[in-house]
């Protein structure tokens, strides 16, 4: 049996190629342990009208590309009528009851063992795949899928910075995360649990790619492996001497001494923080169960060591005031932050926030919904909002958007 995996429309993103999803090619293991073939089809590198013909063609689904997977599977069913199409990531896993019929099949949840289950089921009838949590001990992501560029990206620092000439590319030691911020799909992804592989097996695969590739820089991909002060131990005393660099992310309620000393001796360059939004009344409701003072003391802690530090931030919420906008405004002064993202928020289809809307103050979602915040892009927020008109969020939201401007964070 063969499988193609379609990538769809992935331009809007800065580099595409550069952090493949690891999700395929950890069922590319699953599927290849069946005896079966599997290859990629990239669209935004070839006409989808080219696609050769295969047995089953696979579509890793997030909120923002679903709608591209409905309309290459279209044309693909109306090429090759007989052979099956289905759908599988976080957006069919979240959102199961509104997927398109185009989709023969829809997997919710972890699919390297109900790709089994599908592989051996002749009649492919069966319309939904649904899994419990997988061993993530017992597979590997199958690199061998890629080519080299999708594998090696340049530079995965801020700037471009690099401490290999090899390049780097993407891992992850664990999956899910055990905290539930109401505007994350996470939590609902992986009913709030961790599962960690054991350091043992994160080594071999190290190992593995260095030996193949030649790759020491790591991009970690994981919500939050930081939560487990006994892992991260253990990871710094068998990477340490695999001379590797890496960059993760972690909460700011995790940041110890001691865990920066770690993550520092063991490669860790760059650290990612989430701070959403620098208003401790705003991050309560939105559960995000940490605080401003929670945030300048890990950054305090982080900058006792060469590792950069990129805060993440996001607008557009239904939290946001006069004050939050302020309030970020003086917390980037104040804590000299140059490297930080910002996203414009969407309440994906089953986070809490998309659930209860009401009690979020979300009227309703905006039709063309648009998360990156840039200069030639102009600004609008994706919700409306219940307790204050659009016009009056813009009015709030627009001194940050032009502090971000003029600051050259976008
Ligand atoms: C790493 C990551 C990225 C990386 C790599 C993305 C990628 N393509 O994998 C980068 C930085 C590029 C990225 C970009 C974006 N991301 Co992102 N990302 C993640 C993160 C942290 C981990 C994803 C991962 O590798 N998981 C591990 C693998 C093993 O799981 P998986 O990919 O879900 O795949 C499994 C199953 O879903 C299923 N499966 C997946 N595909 C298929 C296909 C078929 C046919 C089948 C049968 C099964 C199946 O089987 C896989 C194996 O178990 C998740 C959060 C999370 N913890 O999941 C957010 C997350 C997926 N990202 C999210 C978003 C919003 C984005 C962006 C839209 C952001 C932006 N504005 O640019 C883009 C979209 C890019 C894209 N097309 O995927 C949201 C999605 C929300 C939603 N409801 O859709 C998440 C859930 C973050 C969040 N907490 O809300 N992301
Ligand atoms: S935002 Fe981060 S900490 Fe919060 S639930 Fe999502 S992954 Fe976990």
């Amino acid at each position: 049996m063969k499988f193609i995996f379609v990538i769809p429309d992935m331009s809007w993103l800065y580099d595409y190629k550069s952090q493949f999803s690891l999700g395929i090619l950890y069922l590319s293991s699953a599927i290849k342990d069946m005896n079966c073939e599997v290859e990629i089809f990239d669209s935004n590198a070839n006409d989808i009208n080219d696609i050769p013909k295969s047995d089953v063609y696979g579509f890793s689904s997030v909120f923002n590309t679903y709608d591209n997977c409905v309309e290459l599977a279209k044309i693909i069913k109306n090429k090759f009528p007989d052979s099956n199409l289905i759908l599988g990531g976080v957006h069919s896993t979240l959102y199961h009851e509104h997927i398109d019929d185009i989709f023969d099949s829809i997997f919710i949840g972890e699919a390297e063992d109900t790709i089994k289950e599908y592989i051996t089921d002749k009649e492919k009838k069966k319309k939904y795949f649904q899994s419990s949590p997988v061993n993530i001990d017992l597979y590997m992501p199958d690199r061998s899928l890629l080519p080299d560029d999708f594998i090696r990206t340049p530079s995965i620092f801020t700037g471009g910075k690099t401490y290999d000439d090899n390049g780097s590319t993407s891992i992850m030691f664990t999956r899910g995360c055990s905290y539930n911020c109401s505007f994350c799909a996470s939590p609902k992804i992986f009913n709030r649990r961790v599962r960690f592989r054991t350091v043992d097996s994160i080594v071999k695969e190290i190992k593995e790619i260095k030996e193949t590739y030649n790759i020491k820089q790591f991009r970690i991909q994981d919500d939050t492996f930081t939560v487990k002060k006994s892992f991260v131990k253990e990871l710094h005393d068998k990477l340490k001497p695999l001379n590797i660099f890496y960059r993760c992310s972690t909460r700011v309620n995790h940041v110890t001494k001691e865990m920066v000393e770690q993550l520092y001796n063991s490669g860790c360059r760059e650290i990612g923080l989430g701070i959403e939004v620098a208003d401790n009344e705003a991050l309560k409701k939105i559960n995000k169960q940490i605080t401003i003072e929670q945030a300048e003391e890990a950054i305090r802690l982080l900058r006792e060591y060469p590792i950069a530090i990129r805060c993440f931030f996001m607008v557009g919420l239904p939290v946001d005031s006069k004050q939050t906008m302020d309030n970020n405004i003086n917390f980037i002064e104040r804590n000299e932050i140059k490297n930080a993202v910002f996203g414009n928020f969407i309440p994906f289809p089953g986070t809490e926030m998309f659930l209860n809307k009401e009690k979020y103050n979300i009227k309703s979602i905006k039709k063309n919904t648009c998360m990156n915040l840039a200069k030639h892009i102009e600004f609008s927020p994706n919700i409306i909002r219940t307790d204050m008109s659009e016009e009056k969020h813009l009015e709030i939201l627009k001194p940050f958007y032009e502090y971000l401007i003029k600051k050259e964070f976008i």
